[in-house]
């Protein structure tokens, strides 16, 4: 039996062995013991291990080459990262992370809370359920921890301490690639582009200079300003969702960078539920997301701002107009990765089953055209976007100009 000091990529039954060392006070049931690997995500490995006493834990085991493609290998160290920042968070916003058990950097494996009264937010939002609670709570969690971990707030050397604690170069690179290279200029073959839309793509992403510009500013302000300690991959496949309870997983992806990065990635895989409804005829479910877009951005600008009023510390930062001005550029900030994860997740590697899942070719073509148009709006007028309602106002615009074509 393994005694887990070598690194090896467990299997369903070392999971079982690997819970009961690693997490002893659930005092486990060991005959009835079973695991399930249920991971569904681009890079690891899930078990979860479960008793007839009612005990489990979810065991997540970073595997050396990426599930989405054996060719690429990435830092399993990432596990650490993702299970210290976890613990940071939880900290920053109790309840609204996973609790952490055990991990361990051999392994490099970590054992949590199992959320199985939750469900992946993504797989229940395609099957149009509504989660009225979804704006107020992911509003509370990006403020608490977003604001509270900038310079703004946080004793500066102790923030410094942070950025070099949390960061896998390699997961960088991947989002440099993947958000902010490919989608543009497929300088590595591996968008998947659906055919019907080629041309439309080659046009409206290939050949756009003016857009390639602002990407280029973009994507050097990700890779150079620290602000804030971000998720770095909140899409809605990020976050665990029922009736009363939001719970944000999976932040291996973080860094120091713009805190709109976060906000635009709930804001932009919305958008993407919303097409999903749209073409079902779910109208009840799109009137929800839409309600959800406006109120994201809406609270939780209202709950950073008073978050910063409550917490600000940096003397120069009580400057009159200071905080307007902040505010101001995390909005636009939101608005432009909002754009840029509509573009990746349509035509880049990484692609969102909430589009991929339409079958009926014109819905789908319709569909990641809406996506595109909006998404270039947010990015090229990004700083007029203040509000909520202009987030919805562009969405809408994209459906029109789409429909009119
Ligand atoms: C190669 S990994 C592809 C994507 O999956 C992750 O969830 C991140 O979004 C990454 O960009
Ligand atoms: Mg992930």
């Amino acid at each position: 039996m393994a005694n887990f000091d070598t690194y090896f990529l467990m299997k369903e039954n070392d999971a079982i062995e690997y819970a009961k060392a690693k997490v002893p006070q659930k005092n486990w049931d060991e005959a009835t013991m079973e695991c399930k690997e249920i991971g569904d995500g681009n890079l690891n490995y899930v078990f979860k291990v479960k008793d007839a006493k009612g005990n489990s834990v979810i065991v997540k085991q970073a595997g050396i080459e990426l599930r989405i493609s054996k060719d690429m290998k990435i830092d399993t160290d990432r596990n650490r990262v993702e299970s210290e920042i976890l613990l940071l968070y939880g900290k920053l916003a109790p309840g609204l992370v996973p609790e952490i058990y055990d991990y361990d950097t051999v392994m490099c494996a970590c054992c949590m809370e199992d959320l199985s009264d939750h469900e992946v937010m993504r797989g229940a939002m395609i099957e149009h359920n509504i989660f009225p609670k979804f704006a107020d709570q992911i509003s509370t969690y990006m403020a608490r921890v977003l604001m509270g971990t900038t310079d703004v707030v946080m004793d500066h050397q102790e923030k410094k301490k942070l950025q070099k604690k949390f960061i896998t170069p390699d997961l960088c690179d991947i989002t440099e690639q993947l958000v902010y290279t490919e989608p543009y200029n497929d300088e590595r073959g591996r968008n998947n582009v659906y055919a019907p839309n080629a041309e439309f793509v080659k046009e409206k992403l290939y050949d756009d200079e003016e857009l390639h510009l602002e990407v280029a500013k973009l994507k050097m302000d990700f890779m150079t300003r620290a602000q804030s300690l971000i998720h770095g991959d909140l899409h809605t496949g990020s976050i665990f969702i029922n009736e009363d309870s939001t719970i944000v997983f999976d932040p291996e992806f973080c860094m120091y960078g713009p805190m709109g990065y976060d906000i635009g990635n709930v804001i932009a895989n919305m958008i993407f539920a919303w097409c999903n409804g749209d073409v079902a005829g779910a109208d009840e479910f799109c009137k929800w997301a839409e309600s959800v877009i406006k109120d994201v951005v809406n609270m939780t600008m209202e709950k950073m701002d008073q978050y910063y009023d409550e917490h600000v510390t940096d003397t120069m930062c009580k400057s009159k107009g200071f905080k307007e001005w902040y505010m101001k550029s995390i909005l636009a900030d939101t608005s432009a990765v909002t754009g840029l994860e509509l573009i990746r997740r349509t035509v880049g590697m990484a692609n969102v089953k909430d589009i991929t899942s339409i079958a009926d070719e014109k819905a789908r073509t319709r569909a990641e055209r809406i996506c595109i148009t909006a998404a270039i709006d947010f990015i090229k007028n990004r700083s007029e976007k203040k509000c909520g309602n202009c987030f919805l106002n562009t969405l809408k615009d994209a459906v029109e100009a789409v429909d009119a074509q």
